[in-house]
């Protein structure tokens, strides 16, 4: 087989084996533009996909009509005109519509066993699922199964258990509106509220702080915003490569005169210039726009102290000059702040400085931009978020935007990137393990069933729950569980266990290969396809990061005329496991416009969701912070005083390693083992570190080295015949890539304020090879 590895079962994680030789230069293009284009050119002609991929781009992101881009959860512009395309989009959607076929007859030819030596590249490379697929452990085959033989196999296991408590239902961010809505409400008629998601390993910590501080679990800004603000902070986002509809926001603001700071580790392309991707003229004249102003190259963890020693230098210069502070603001709308005031004055300068790694200067720079503007908007992603103290630093940019009232007003307001295209919708319509009662009432009536009222499951308590037995059955709607989840050798052990494990998907990964006992594939369509029901051709909604919700309609014809739709496999799933169920699961399925209309009843802020969202370009939830309305237990916004955490390691030879994506990857979906912004060709398998850490270790660039982490509670695991290549950034940090290096996450190291697994703060050795 051409891209199996050397016999061995793989962990996972890695892209295409290659012979080519690695490289890494330094990248002096400007993000997006040509290198963009040549970029799309080389994937649509690898998967014989030119033609299609050119209509289905045409039909991407359009007001009323096309289907949204599965690839990042950036809105569409407000004019709706404007071709907003960008290269990872593409990828991601002619990624879904190869023609190649996982089919019946692949699965004939390959054992399991044999399938768990390939690359994940490989694996999703076989094309796409065909037919529900079922294990059979004495062939140690996937074989075909029917629908209904699957419903009931999985109806039987589930009513089977103990408890509803012992199966966990886990999404990935892919599900619209309609199919979250159906996949919450028959895990909440069966009886549990275990519904972990991928949000609880992305942005748990922002969801938890904003809703403290502000009494929304949501950003504010909208794209109206971006256009407006006179500062935009960026931290922790590597936009160029996955929100690169984020670089046209980011050059038009630098272009109108505003101030763009990137706080990163890394100087990330979008920390530089770019080509507008949509702007012919300027990839003609290969014109590039500067997308920043400032870069501050933080310590990894560092952000916290960053954010404190700017409000720090802002409280010092309101005591000159009574502007530097919203005083109206602080008094009629907030809480808290004498406390906060107190806080960033006791902070010594030095602690601030230690703790950042960057200096006094630079801090106050960053002040005075902040201070100079008017309108401030604040956006953030992963590199904030996957670390033990990301609630408090979320809520560390809260504080700092209500200083000058930077919330409720045009061009101002908190922003975060999210993640998967509809994670956001996912958790406005019902997948939350900690459900409010009051949520619960609603839909309790609403749907005329009795919600189960206990705390259910996220993703690092389902790991620990299959592996000591209490969760015997796992359904994955979407997602790769077993790559993306931390600590692979435990989740893996986790999923071994179950008694029965499905997995809703369009391409096979590594989750089908880690199984349980009993273990089903059931093949879906996809964003782009027609999903067509006994009422007609259906559509579905998604909401992006700024709280927008539109349809979504797919064109294509389906891969496999056996593929069913995510709401009719969860009715499908309901049927065969509640037989005395009232909720009409058929008839929903037969017209998507009933589940709106039951939706429009169970849910806050979906009033008559039928006729808006057929509105051009959808609606808008309504957003009470943005308005001013604190939904806080003190009925302001409210500020925190946490401690600062300590970030530095305490012995030398330890480095903080974070987890990222390449360019070339979908989380863990890996396109080629290139990382074009980066300058890296050819190679996954490496560990970016500061030029003087490696010295120090004596390591040289290109050396092969060995990754030792080690976890809170001394446990160590560890990576092997890494190579190490020299890359800017502050010392005592490192760099990797994700889902390969969730090796070394230990399954217990997740924050104590958002279970968040801590992918972005792991404590490593690096020495070199052994091997
Ligand atoms: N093309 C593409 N698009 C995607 C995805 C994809 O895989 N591919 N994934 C989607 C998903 S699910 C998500 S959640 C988002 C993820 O979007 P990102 O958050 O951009 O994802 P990462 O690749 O993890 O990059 C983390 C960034 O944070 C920086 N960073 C790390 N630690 C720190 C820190 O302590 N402080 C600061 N200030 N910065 C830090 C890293 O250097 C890096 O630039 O993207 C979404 N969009
Ligand atoms: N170390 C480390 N680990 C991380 C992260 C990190 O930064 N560092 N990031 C975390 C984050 S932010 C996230 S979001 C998770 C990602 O976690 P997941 O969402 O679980 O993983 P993906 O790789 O996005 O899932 C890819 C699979 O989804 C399936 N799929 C694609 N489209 C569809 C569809 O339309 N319907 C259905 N049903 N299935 C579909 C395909 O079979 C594909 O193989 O990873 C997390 N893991
Ligand atoms: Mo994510």
């Amino acid at each position: 087989m051409p891209d199996a590895r050397d016999g061995t079962p793989n962990d996972g994680g890695d892209g295409p084996v290659t012979d080519a030789p690695w490289s890494q230069l330094d990248y002096h293009h400007p993000a997006a533009g040509w290198g963009a284009a040549k970029s799309v050119a080389q994937v649509l002609r690898r998967q014989h996909a030119v033609v299609a991929g050119t209509r289905a781009m045409l039909r991407m992101n359009h007001e009323n009509g096309g289907f949204d881009c599965p690839g990042c959860a950036w809105p569409d512009a407000i004019d709706g005109l404007k071709l907003d395309l960008c290269e990872n989009g593409v990828k991601h959607v002619v990624w879904e519509m190869t023609p190649k076929r996982a089919d019946p007859e692949f699965f004939a030819q390959h054992t399991v066993t044999e399938l768990e030596t390939w690359t994940d590249f490989a694996l999703e490379d076989v094309g796409r699922l065909t037919e529900p697929m079922a294990y059979d452990a004495a062939t140690d085959h996937y074989v075909p199964i029917s629908w209904s033989g699957a419903f009931d196999l999985i109806g039987t296991r589930l009513r089977a258990l103990g408890s509803p408590d012992q199966a966990s239902f886990y999404t990935s961010g892919r599900l619209s509106n309609e199919a979250t809505f159906l996949y919450q409400l028959f895990a909440r008629e069966y009886g549990t509220n275990n519904l972990p998601d991928c949000s609880n390993m992305c942005h748990e910590a922002s969801g938890r702080a904003l809703q403290a501080a502000l009494g929304t679990g949501k950003g504010t800004a909208d794209l109206r915003d971006w256009e407006t603000a006179e500062a935009i902070f960026v931290l922790g986002v590597n936009a160029a490569s996955n929100a690169p509809r984020m670089l046209t926001a980011l050059s038009d603001a630098y272009r109108r005169g505003a101030q763009v700071v990137h706080i990163n580790p890394l100087v990330e392309a979008a920390a530089t210039r770019t080509i507008v991707p949509h702007e012919v003229v300027d990839m003609a004249l290969f014109k590039a726009t500067p997308t920043s102003t400032f870069n501050l190259q933080v310590r990894v963890g560092g952000d916290l102290a960053l954010l404190r020693g700017i409000a720090k230098a802002v409280l010092e210069e309101a005591r000159t000059d009574r502007k530097a502070l919203d005083e109206v603001f602080l008094e009629r709308y907030t809480d808290g702040f004498a406390a906060y005031q107190k806080l960033c004055e006791e902070t010594e300068w030095a602690e601030l400085e230690r703790q950042s790694g960057l200096s006094e200067a630079d801090i106050r720079r960053a002040a005075t931009i902040y201070s100079q503007s008017r309108c401030t908007l604040i956006s953030w992603c992963l590199g904030l978020t996957q670390h033990e103290h990301g609630v408090d630093t979320v809520r560390e940019i809260v504080n700092l935007l209500l200083l000058r009232g930077n919330l409720g007003r045009e061009g101002a307001g908190p922003s975060p990137v999210r993640g998967h295209s509809n994670v956001q919708g996912n958790r406005t319509c019902g997948i939350d393990h900690r459900p409010s009662q009051e949520f619960l009432d609603r839909l309790g009536a609403a749907c005329g069933i009795d919600p189960p009222r206990d705390h259910g499951l996220d993703t690092v308590r389902t790991i620990a729950a299959m592996r000591d037995g209490s969760v015997k059955a796992f359904v994955g709607m979407g997602g790769n569980f077993a790559l993306a989840a931390p600590d692979t050798a435990a989740t893996a052990e986790g999923l071994r266990r179950c008694e029965l494990t499905v997995h809703v998907s369009t391409k096979l990964n590594r989750s089908h290969l880690v199984h349980g006992r009993q273990a089903l594939i059931l093949p879906c369509l996809g964003r782009t396809e027609l999903d067509v029901q006994a009422g007609g051709p259906q559509s579905v909604s998604v909401e992006d990061s700024m709280s927008m919700v539109h349809l979504s309609i797919g064109r294509k014809r389906p891969a496999s005329p056996h593929l069913l739709s995510e709401p009719a496999i969860i009715a499908g799933i309901a049927q065969a496991t509640l037989p005395a169920t009232q909720t009409p699961w058929n008839s929903y399925v037969e017209d998507y416009d009933r589940i709106r209309d039951i939706m429009a009843k169970a849910l806050d802020g979906f009033e008559d969701f039928n006729r808006r969202v057929r509105h051009p370009l959808g609606f808008r939830l309504r957003q009470p912070a943005r308005e001013l309305v604190f939904l806080t237990p003190s009925r302001r916004a409210e500020f925190s005083t946490a401690d600062l955490p300590d970030v530095v390691p305490a012995d030398d030879d330890v480095l903080i390693l974070q987890t990222m994506r390449s360019h070339d990857q979908w989380n863990t979906t890996i396109y080629s083992d290139n990382d074009r912004y980066r300058g890296v060709r050819n190679l996954r398998t490496l560990i970016l570190m500061n030029p003087g850490d490696m010295a120090a270790r004596g390591i040289q660039q290109g050396d092969l080295v060995d990754i030792t982490a080690t976890a809170r509670d001394g446990s160590v695991r560890v990576l092997r015949a890494y190579r190490a290549l020299g890359y800017a950034m502050p010392s005592g940090n490192a760099a990797g890539y994700m889902p390969e290096m969730n090796v070394l996450v230990a399954a217990d190291d997740y924050s104590t304020q958002s279970d968040q697994p801590l992918m972005k703060n792991i404590k490593v050795r690096v020495t070199p090879s052994t091997q």
